[in-house]
C-alpha cells in the first residue's frame, strides 16, 4: 500500500489540519488504514441493523457490544495493534451477513456502499482501504464531509460510555438504536446539512441518556463518590499502576492483589476511583501514580512496577517499561502482553508476579495528598448551602473547567485561567485537564475548597446534573445561572459531550487550546452564531468578559 493516511479525528492532528504519514499519537498508517475500512464496515453494519429497526426487530447483545468495543477501538490512543483491527473486521463481515439473514427480503433500495465485504487478509484489505480514506471522495461538499465525520467522532465517544455501561451490566435499547440510525445515515447520500445537523443534535441527547445510564452503572456497582484524601506521593513496596477509565477492571484487580503485599495505584482518568466506597474500602488502593496521559513515557521510564492499560490514554512504550507495561479490554500495542477476559472475568496473574519481581519503591516520600470525589451526589448534598452561599454573595461564580489534556502549549490557558479566578469563585473539574493544576491549594469559599473534583469525563453527566439542579434552586435557566463552562478538549468523547451540552442549548461555552480540524468554516459558524461558542482567547480577557472588569480585582 503506499503510505498516504488521513486522520483529523483529535486536537493535536500534525498542523491543525490532519495526520498524513504518521499519526502524531503514534499511530501507523496501516493501523489507520485497517480503521478507515472497520468504519466503513461498520456504517454498511449501521444501514442493515436500522432496516431491522425500523421494522420492529432487535438487534442482540453481542452486535451491540461489538459496535461499541469496535468504535471505542479507534478513538485516539486506545488501540495501535494492526491484528486487532483485522478480526474486527473478519467479526464485522460476519455479522452483517448474520443481519443480511435476519432482515431477509424486507431490505429497501441497498446503498452499494452498505454491501461492502472486506476481503479476509490484511495485504487485501489494506489494497482496499484507499476508497474508505475520510479525504477519498474529493467531490463531497466539505460542510456535508465535517457534519459526517462530527457525527462519527461523537458516536466514537459515545461508544466508549456505552461499553463502560455495558461493562457493568447496563445496556440502553434507545442508546443502541441510534448507533444504526446515525451511522445508516453517514450512507445516505440524501441528507443535507440540516439533516446532519439535526442528526448531531439527536446524537448529543441520545449521549446524555447514555452517560446516565454510565452514572447508574457505575454508582449502582461501587456507590456514590464522597471527598476523599487521596495520596499523591509513592510508599515503598511492590506496585501496579492501573490506568484508563475502567473501574471494574480495576475492582478486579484489587479483589486478586488482596493480601498479597502490592500496592495499586490510580493514574490518569482513574483518580475518581478514590471517592467510590466499594473501591476506597480496599487499604491497598494506596494512592495515585503521576499525572496526565501525555506524560506517561517520561512518568513510567524506569518504573519499580507494573502498569495496566484498560483504556485511552496509552502512548507508544518506551524500551525502559516495555517489559511491564499490559494492555486489556479494548486496548492493544503491537506485542504488548494482553489480559483477556473469559466468562466475564479476567486473570491478572501474571501482572501480579511480575510487579513482585520488580520490588516497587524502595522508600516512602514525604506525604501529599489532594481530594477527590466531588460527584453529583456529594455536590448536591450541600445544595442549599451552595445556594444560601451565592444569595449571601459569598460564591459570586462557578466555572467547569473541563476537558482533556494534550501536549500543546497553549493548555497551559487552563492553569493560568485556574490561577487568575477570583478568591469568592468556586471550580469544579472533570477529566485529565485537571492535572495541570489540581495539586495547587486554592482554598476555600464559604467553607468549601474552591477546586471540586467531579470525577473523569465519564462522570460528565454528575455536572449537568449539578448545573440542571442550581438552575432549578435558583428558578432560572443554565444559562442564566453565574456558570461558564471552560472546555479543553483532545479527543472524541469531548465531541460527544459537546455534542451533548449544545442539545440542551448551552450557550457560550469556552471552547480550546484549538479548534476540530474537522469542522468546515461553515459548520463553526453555526457554532458560533446559534450556541455562542467561544474560543479561548487569554485567562485576563475571557475572565473579564465572563465576569466584568472589576470582578477580577476581588
Ligand atoms: Fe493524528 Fe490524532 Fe488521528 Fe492520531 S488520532 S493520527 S494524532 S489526528
Ligand atoms: Fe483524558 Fe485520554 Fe480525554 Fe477521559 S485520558 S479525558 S484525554
Amino acid at each position: 500500500m503506499d503510505n498516504a493516511m488521513f486522520c483529523y479525528q483529535c486536537e493535536q492532528t500534525a498542523g491543525g489540519k490532519g495526520c498524513v504519514k504518521m499519526g502524531v499519537c503514534g499511530k501507523t498508517p496501516e493501523v489507520a488504514a485497517l480503521q478507515d475500512v472497520l468504519i466503513h464496515s461498520l456504517k454498511g453494519i449501521g444501514y442493515y441493523g436500522w432496516q431491522i429497526i425500523e421494522s420492529g426487530g432487535e438487534i442482540d447483545t453481542p452486535t451491540y457490544k461489538f459496535i461499541m468495543d469496535t468504535m471505542f477501538s479507534t478513538l485516539t490512543n486506545v488501540n495501535f495493534d494492526p491484528e486487532h483491527f483485522v478480526s474486527y473486521i473478519q467479526e464485522a463481515n460476519k455479522i452483517k451477513s448474520q443481519l443480511k439473514a435476519q432482515l431477509g427480503n424486507k431490505a429497501q433500495s441497498v446503498p452499494s456502499a452498505a454491501d461492502y465485504m472486506a476481503p479476509s487478509t490484511k495485504e487485501e484489505i489494506l489494497r482496499d482501504a484507499p476508497k474508505f480514506s475520510i479525504m477519498a471522495d474529493e467531490s463531497l461538499d466539505m460542510d456535508i464531509r465535517s457534519l459526517q465525520q462530527t457525527l462519527i467522532y461523537g458516536f466514537k465517544g459515545m461508544a466508549a460510555y456505552a461499553h463502560h455501561s455495558l461493562i457493568l451490566g447496563k445496556k440502553d435499547q434507545e442508546v443502541g438504536n441510534f448507533f444504526f440510525k446515525g451511522l445508516a445515515a453517514t450512507l445516505d447520500k440524501t441528507l443535507g446539512v440540516p439533516e446532519l445537523l439535526g442528526l448531531c443534535m439527536e446524537l448529543g441527547k441520545t449521549n446524555l441518556k447514555c452517560m446516565e445510564m454510565l452514572d447508574a452503572a457505575n454508582t449502582s456497582a461501587y456507590g456514590n463518590p464522597e471527598p476523599n484524601e487521596v495520596l499523591i506521593s509513592k510508599k515503598a513496596g511492590p506496585f501496579i499502576v492501573i490506568s484508563g477509565h475502567d473501574m471494574k477492571d480495576l475492582n478486579e484487580l484489587l479483589e486478586q492483589t488482596e493480601g498479597k503485599g502490592i500496592n495499586i495505584y490510580t493514574h490518569g482518568e482513574m483518580i475518581p476511583a478514590h471517592g467510590y466506597p466499594e473501591l476506597k474500602k480496599h487499604k491497598h488502593l494506596i494512592g495515585n501514580f503521576g499525572t496526565a496521559w501525555q506524560n506517561q513515557q517520561k512518568e513510567f521510564d524506569n518504573l519499580p512496577g507494573c502498569i495496566l492499560m484498560t483504556t485511552n490514554c496509552l502512548m507508544t512504550p518506551r524500551d525502559s517499561y516495555r517489559d511491564r507495561i499490559f494492555a486489556t479490554s479494548i486496548v492493544g500495542f503491537p506485542d504488548m502482553p494482553y489480559i483477556e477476559e473469559h466468562n466475564g472475568s479476567k486473570d491478572f496473574t501474571p501482572i501480579i508476579k511480575k510487579a513482585l519481581e520488580l520490588g516497587g519503591f524502595k522508600e516512602d516520600e514525604p506525604e501529599r495528598k489532594i481530594i477527590v470525589g466531588f460527584a453529583h451526589n456529594a455536590v448536591l448534598s450541600n445544595a442549599g448551602k451552595i445556594v444560601e452561599a451565592v444569595k449571601a454573595g459569598e460564591i459570586k461564580h462557578f466555572f467547569l473547567i473541563g476537558g482533556c489534556d494534550g501536549a500543546r502549549p497553549g493548555r497551559s490557558y487552563y492553569t493560568d485561567f485556574a490561577d487568575k479566578t477570583p478568591h469568592n469563585t468556586l471550580m469544579l473539574t472533570l477529566a485529565c485537564g485537571k492535572y495541570r493544576f489540581n495539586y495547587k491549594d486554592f482554598g476555600t469559599v464559604a467553607g468549601f475548597p474552591r477546586l471540586l473534583d467531579v470525577g473523569q469525563c465519564n462522570d460528565s453527566f454528575s455536572a449537568i446534573r449539578i448545573a440542571v439542579a442550581l438552575a432549578e434552586a435558583f428558578q432560572c435557566g443554565v444559562n442564566d445561572l453565574p456558570l461558564t463552562l471552560v472546555l479543553s478538549w483532545y479527543e472524541q468523547k469531548a465531541v460527544a459531550i459537546l455534542l451533548t451540552l449544545l442539545s440542551l442549548d448551552i450557550r457560550n461555552i469556552y471552547i480550546g487550546p484549538s479548534l476540530p480540524a474537522f469542522f468546515s468554516p461553515n459548520v463553526l459558524q453555526v457554532l458560533v452564531e446559534k450556541f455562542k461558542v467561544k474560543v479561548i482567547s487569554t485567562p485576563e480577557k475571557d475572565l473579564e468578559a465572563i465576569l466584568g472588569a472589576n470582578a477580577l480585582k476581588s
